[in-house]
């Protein structure tokens, strides 16, 4: 059987334009869909965009179009940016798309056939000038958190979900599989938050009708969140599953941020048992980004375009940024200083000039074609050993979703490289003819290196890696789809030109 492996980003809100925290979630996927192929996996990676609800609704009033042209006006910005930052999404779901539709409408009717939805009342306060629902947690001092105005208590007809029923299976669940929810902390926040006990959810909507209808009863449209995270299956075409995506692929891994971690966790599993549906594989909650120590808003003028960053400083040094500056899972903070310092540090210093120096050296001492190594010294040793040693590392790292520690895996490579040239020094052995062969040991590992640090780095920075083995004269035809053999070193004779410099450095004042 094949080894399959099926990646989701959350479905982005068409409200807001694209800003670093969805490219943040999406990127992560994007490495592991990277990753994952790379090691021989078949790879589903779905993002996509959640369209309909009340906010849709309204904030395509403001705008004086319909939901349907602010959605398909908006749609292209998410599509254009993950062109831009160079992800390899298999598809990309719209919830208006009337497989979607399709699929949510039939998970309602079989829960319902089940006898786990009801039509009961649903009570809250509501805001009449806002036209929404509040909870009593959700109001400030008894009033419309969003205008401050006075709330009265209303009644609405509603479709319930029989959450509470699927309490002690979804906690069972939680506490047999520790790696369900990740990471650790926000298992434990969810952990408690089941054993308070559940409450049957209300599922249909009758104030507003930009939404998918109950079947049968038209007067109601589907919450948006069981409308929304149907996404993950109706991509695969369930429940006909014509072409076998829903046979092959499920259950999925679900990285989100924390916002939206109750929902994933909680509603989507208990809705999933109900439909006698296999739970997510797992779902990984990341922390999230501020903006120069603030909270992104628009009101603020701080929204961190991606579009524009990766126009300023490079596609992957974005990618590469994004994943190694916060430990994922814990919130982090955006600063043009740290972005620039580590571009001239990491890249521009580390891994740069290791590539740079390399094939100059071996362009100035061997004219350009790779030498056959010599007889291995214990440094030479030391350092081929670190080649297979970081890839285990790296790859488990990965496989953990510990996106920044594999890449300071990679960068102690790195590092190892431009020592390895510093304690060899190259220059010296030159100057003395018998050393020769000494010289060709050193500019062999030295170039084979950076074939190691290309493949580490693909899932991070496709193109830099791209970039890297064609300079090494090696076929990248299959670089984002096969198995690497990580063993299979570079062949002596072979030609390599001097490197132009890829990353510059960024001068501050
Ligand atoms: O919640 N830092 O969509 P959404 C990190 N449609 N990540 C951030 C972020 C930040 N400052 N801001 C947003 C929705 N994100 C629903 C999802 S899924 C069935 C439905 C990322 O457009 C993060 O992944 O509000 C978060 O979970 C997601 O964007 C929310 O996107």
């Amino acid at each position: 059987m094949e080894k399959t492996f099926y990646i989701t980003t959350p479905i982005y809100y068409v409200n807001d334009v694209p800003h670093i925290g969805h490219a943040y979630t999406t990127l992560a996927c994007d490495v592991m869909a990277r990753f994952k192929r790379a090691r021989g996996y078949q790879v589903a990676f779905l993002t996509g965009t959640d369209e309909h609800g009340q906010k849709v609704e309204a904030a395509a009033k403001a705008n004086g179009e319909t939901p349907l042209e602010l959605a398909d006006r908006v749609v292209k910005r998410f599509q254009a940016l993950w062109d831009k930052l160079n992800t390899s999404h298999t598809d990309f779901i719209r919830t208006t798309q009337e497989r979607h539709k399709h699929t949510v409408q039939e998970q309602f009717k079989s829960i319902e056939a089940k006898g786990d939805i009801y039509l009961g009342e649903y009570e809250d306060w509501y805001c009449t000038p806002c036209e929404t629902f509040w909870t009593e947690t959700q109001m400030i001092n008894g009033n419309c958190p969003d205008c401050s105005r006075a709330t009265t208590k209303l009644k609405e007809e509603s479709y319930f979900f029989r959450m509470s029923k699927y309490q002690d299976q979804l906690l069972a669940h939680i506490e047999a599989n520790p790696d369900f929810i990740q990471p650790k902390s926000r298992r434990n926040e969810i952990l408690s938050f089941v054993r308070e006990g559940l409450r049957d959810l209300s599922i249909s909507r009758t104030s507003f009708s930009w939404g998918i209808p109950v079947p049968g009863n038209e007067k109601h449209v589907i919450y948006v969140w069981f409308d929304a995270l149907t996404n993950y299956i109706s991509a695969l075409g369930y429940p006909e599953d014509h072409n076998k995506l829903f046979a092959t692929f499920w259950p999925a891994v679900h990285v989100i941020g924390k916002d939206i971690l109750r929902f994933h966790t909680v509603y989507w599993p208990t809705f999933l048992m109900a439909a006698g549906l296999p739970l997510p594989r797992q779902i990984f909650a990341h922390g999230w980004w501020t903006v120069e120590g603030q909270k992104m808003s628009k009101s603020l003028r701080n929204v961190v375009e991606p579009h524009m960053l990766a126009d300023t400083y490079g596609v992957d040094t974005i990618r590469y940024f994004l994943l190694r500056e916060v430990p994922f899972g814990l919130d982090g903070d955006f600063s043009h200083s740290a972005l620039i310092g580590r571009i001239n540090s990491d890249l521009a210093n580390d891994l740069g000039n290791l590539v740079s120096r390399s094939s100059a050296m071996l362009g100035k001492y061997f004219d350009g074609t790779l030498p056959q190594p010599g007889i291995a010294e214990t440094i030479d040793d030391k350092f081929v050993s670190l080649f297979s040693e970081t890839v285990t590392k790296s790859d488990a790292l990965l496989d953990e979703m510990a996106f920044n520690k594999a890449l300071i895996a990679i960068w102690e490579l790195i590092s190892a490289g431009n020592k390895y040239i510093d304690e060899t020094a190259p220059w010296a052995l030159a100057k003395d003819p018998e050393q020769q062969p000494r010289l060709a040991t050193v500019m062999y590992n030295l170039v084979d290196s950076l074939r190691v640090i290309a493949l580490l780095v693909t899932p991070f920075m496709p193109q830099t890696a791209e970039k890297i083995l064609t300079l090494l004269g090696r076929d990248i035809s299959s670089l984002h789809t096969e198995e690497f053999d990580f063993s299979v070193r570079l062949t002596p004779g072979t030609r390599i030109d001097k490197a132009t410099p890829m990353f510059p450095r960024i001068e501050t004042k």
